[in-house]
């Protein structure tokens, strides 16, 4: 962790925290926790979400720190973004997060731009929410129960509930020392994992049902219209995870999700099995992310991008 990070951050009297647009378990987890520890230590403390916080999060603690950010405010003496990979990761905040005295950048994309003053990126570690952690030991913070609910739920959705290969020994240190912090595992993972919704549902049914297989069926495609997010009555927030349905396939090596943003923006989750860079692939349509999960948001019509994907994919299996 950056000696100067930690300085600065024990000395700051105001930090305001940004997670990253359309923000998983991670970016929420790895903020709010970090909130309520700075909270804890007498800081003003601000999370700035660009968008509502997604229902399956709304019972973590901590929710309470978190608001839209709005141009009247003052600048505090940090503000640090959060498991973001490069500024358009901050989607409208771009310009609120530069207007504070010190910017600070703490992430673990193998893409990121160091776009901040500060900036410390740990691309070996498997979430944030790890990163995290360690900076509240070295911050001498304690880190309650509250807190333990929140980095635990970082740490277990970017490891896939501890199954995906980014998940390392540290991981499960740090997951054990959050287990001794007193968290209910059981209630936890059920609410995060085991807990769907109707138009969620519907949405996975009609992934399977528009599934497509290319190249030896070594590349899953899945392409959603906005008619089809309609039809089902899902949200953006329900498409989370559906393109882990394609690589889950025997054989699928890469799977795509492509989705319509709206008439000019679609927007691509890349994942991949076992060799495939597909962090590489979604750097080259200005997006990033890690070797086996990434994404990118590219101008186009939804079959332009999903030709365009599918011919940049073809030629890594
Ligand atoms: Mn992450």
């Amino acid at each position: 962790m950056d000696r100067e990070i930690v300085k600065l951050l024990s000395e700051a009297g105001g930090v305001a925290i940004f997670p990253h647009v359309s923000a998983d378990g991670d970016a929420i987890g790895s903020s709010l926790a970090l909130a309520m520890a700075l909270k804890k230590a007498g800081k003003d403390v601000v999370v700035y979400v660009e968008e509502n916080i997604p229902a399956v999060y709304r019972f973590l603690p901590g929710t309470e720190l978190t608001r839209f950010y709005d141009s009247s405010d003052e600048a505090m003496d940090i503000n640090l973004a959060l498991d973001t990979g490069d500024v358009g990761r901050l989607g409208t905040r771009g310009e609120a997060f530069f207007k504070a005295p010190c910017t600070v950048n703490i992430d673990h994309h193998v893409t990121n731009t160091k776009f901040a003053l500060l900036n410390y990126v740990d691309e070996t570690s498997a979430s944030t929410g790890e990163i995290v952690y360690i900076l509240l030991k070295k911050l001498k913070l304690h880190i309650d129960t509250d807190m333990a609910t929140c980095l635990y739920t970082a740490v277990a959705t970017d490891t896939g509930g501890f199954k995906y290969s980014n998940t390392t020994a540290e991981t499960h240190r740090i997951a054990s020392e959050l287990v001794s912090a007193g968290i209910d595992i059981g209630e936890l993972s059920q609410r995060i994992f085991d807990n769907t919704t109707y138009p969620k549902l519907r949405l996975t049914q009609k992934a399977i049902e528009l599934l497509e297989f290319y190249e030896n069926n070594r590349l899953a495609v899945v392409t959603f219209s906005r008619a089809d997010l309609l039809a089902t009555g899902a949200s953006d927030e329900d498409c989370d995870g559906i393109v882990n349905i394609g690589r889950s396939v025997e054989g699928v090596e890469v799977s795509l999700l492509v989705k319509e943003k709206n008439a000019e923006e679609v927007r691509v989750n890349l994942r991949s099995k076992t060799y495939v860079d597909v962090s590489e692939v979604a750097a080259a349509f200005g997006g990033g992310g890690h070797k086996r999960a990434a994404g990118c948001t590219v101008n186009g019509t939804l079959q332009q991008v999903r030709e365009q994907l599918i011919e940049a994919v073809k030629d890594r299996l």
